[in-house]
Parts: structure tokens; C-alpha cells; sequence
């Protein structure tokens, strides 16, 4: 059971990087917004105490691994990742300029903190069970974690993995779809019809975790807890989220890669400090 002070402090960790993550987008005027934004809860968690990481030691071996297989969210995991100190709060506001070590989706060879470089949909995916192999076979105990689009699940590699780890035993996979309900140019159903992505998941050997709301701390930690219990088989967990949470101007649009004006960020900043000075009080 987590204590009411550990919910409260992951709940601020959520909204600061939220605001980390909208000072980005203020500084490029340009960005994955709604995809950031719906997984903040997400990165909260891990970052904020389920994983076992080192900040100033970025490529430990014993670490637990991230993979954003959604690379395009990369300016969230920024976010986390300078706040739990990989490196200084102002070079997010360098996001995907010339020579910047944050480009707009994740890449290993330029950011102290990112285990994988993403952006083709589905091949984080094959390259987490690779790493999550490679854990095995050296005997770590360390678990990977990968990040998966709900849009991205249309992909037909997410399902070769989806039949590879079971069948590997790669039971130190823990994985989660950010089911938002939305990709680009309209709903999951709308192109290309993909339903049950939980049961499908399932009918191929994983155990899987559905969470009602998926940007709820408290709901996320408990999955993950479910998941590491179930420790015969690698899990999926299931979060429920709304693209662009916690920001007005991208919640529940279908604008992807958005224009973001000073004023615009201004605004979701003011409201999230607003929601912090809430919980705070
Ligand atoms: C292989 C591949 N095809 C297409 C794209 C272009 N693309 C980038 S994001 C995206 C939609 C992703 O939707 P979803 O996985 O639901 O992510 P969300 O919008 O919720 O962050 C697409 C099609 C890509 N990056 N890689």
C-alpha cells in the first residue's frame, strides 16, 4: 500500500513535468503535445520510485531499462529525466534545436538517461525484448520497461513481439499502451479498426493489467505491482489515458504535432501551478 505522502509527492512530480515538458514546446513553439502530455502520470512513476536507476551513473548495468517506443513523446521523458537530474532543467529548452542532445524523438546516442533510439513506430518495441534478453542471459535482475502507442499497436511488429517474449520467457518485460483512443488523422477504430488490444495481448500468453484511468498514479503503481507479481509471464499493462491531459489547449485534439504559442503554454503552466498549489494546500 502506498502511503497518501508518496501518492502526493508522484502527483507534483506529474505536474512539474508537465510544465517542464510545456517550457520545451514554448521554447521550439512546435511539438508532440497530446502524446506527451497523456503519459506524464506514467513517467511520474517510474521515474519517481518504480525503477531501480542511478541519475549519475546513466549506462548501470543493474539498472532497469525504459524504452519510449513512442519515441515521438521524447520531451516528456526529457522532462522527467532532467528533473531526477540526468542533466540541467535549461537544456530542455534546447528540444530539437541544431546540435541539442534532445531531438524531438528519443535517441540513446545523444541523451544521458535514454536506453533506446525510437521514432519508427514498433521498433522500440523488437529492441526492448532484445535488451530484456540480453538482461537474462547476463543474469541481471533488471526489468524493461517499454512504452507502446495505442496507434503504434497497429503496427504488425508490435505483434511479432507480442508472440516472441512469451515464447522466450522474457518474463522481466513489463509493458504499457498509452490507449488514448488517438493517433494522428483520426480514432484507433476509424484507421484501421483495432479493438481488444488487452485481450489480444492475452491470447497471445502475456498477463495483462487493465487500468480504468491510466493517468492516475495511484492506479498505475498498482498495476505494476500486479504485473511483477504475475512472474511466469512478460505483462502488458493497459492505461486508460486522455491525449493531452492536463492541458487544455491539446486535450482529447487531434492536432499530433501541434503549434504552441507563448501565451498558449503560458496558460497550461499558470493552470498547473494552480493544480499544485491544490494539492499542496
Ligand atoms: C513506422 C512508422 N509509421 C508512421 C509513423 C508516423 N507516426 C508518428 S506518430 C503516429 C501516430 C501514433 O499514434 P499513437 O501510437 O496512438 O501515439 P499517440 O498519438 O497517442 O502519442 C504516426 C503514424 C512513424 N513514426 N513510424
Amino acid at each position: 500500500m502506498v502511503s497518501k505522502e508518496k501518492l502526493k509527492e508522484l502527483r507534483l512530480f506529474a505536474a512539474d513535468i508537465r510544465i517542464a515538458a510545456l517550457e520545451e514546446f514554448k521554447a521550439i513553439g512546435v511539438g508532440h503535445v497530446g502524446g506527451s502530455m497523456s503519459i506524464c502520470d506514467l513517467m511520474a512513476c517510474l521515474y519517481g520510485g518504480v525503477m531501480r536507476i542511478d541519475p549519475s551513473n546513466p549506462r548501470w548495468e543493474q539498472r532497469d531499462r525504459f524504452i519510449m517506443s513512442k519515441g515521438h513523446a521524447g520531451p516528456a521523458m526529457y522532462a522527467a529525466l532532467a528533473l531526477r537530474g540526468y542533466f540541467d532543467r535549461e537544456e530542455l529548452l534546447t528540444l530539437n534545436r541544431p546540435g541539442t542532445r534532445l531531438p524531438s524523438h528519443t535517441d540513446c546516442n545523444r541523451t544521458p538517461g535514454v536506453d533506446m533510439t525510437t521514432g519508427s513506430l514498433g521498433q522500440g518495441f523488437s529492441t526492448a525484448l532484445g535488451i530484456a534478453m540480453g538482461c537474462k542471459k547476463k543474469k541481471l535482475d533488471s526489468y524493461v520497461y517499454v512504452l507502446l502507442g495505442d496507434g503504434e499497436c497497429e503496427e504488425g511488429q508490435i505483434w511479432e513481439c507480442a508472440i516472441f517474449a512469451p515464447a522466450k520467457g522474457l518474463t522481466n518485460v513489463i509493458g504499457f499502451v498509452d490507449y488514448n483512443r488517438l493517433q494522428i488523422c483520426g480514432t484507433l477504430e476509424e484507421v484501421a479498426g483495432l479493438s481488444g488490444i488487452g485481450e489480444k495481448f492475452a491470447a497471445f500468453g502475456w498477463h495483462v493489467v487493465d487500468v480504468a484511468d491510466g493517468n492516475d498514479v495511484e492506479q498505475i503503481l498498482e498495476a505494476i505491482d500486479r504485473a511483477k507479481e504475475a512472474a511466469d509471464k512478460p505483462s502488458m499493462i493497459i492505461l486508460n489515458t486522455k491525449k493531452g491531459k492536463g492541458c487544455s489547449f491539446a486535450e482529447d485534439v487531434f492536432n499530433h504535432n501541434m503549434p504552441v504559442s507563448a501565451e498558449q503554454a503560458e496558460e497550461a503552466i499558470a493552470a498547473l501551478e494552480a493544480y499544485k498549489a491544490g494539492l499542496m494546500a
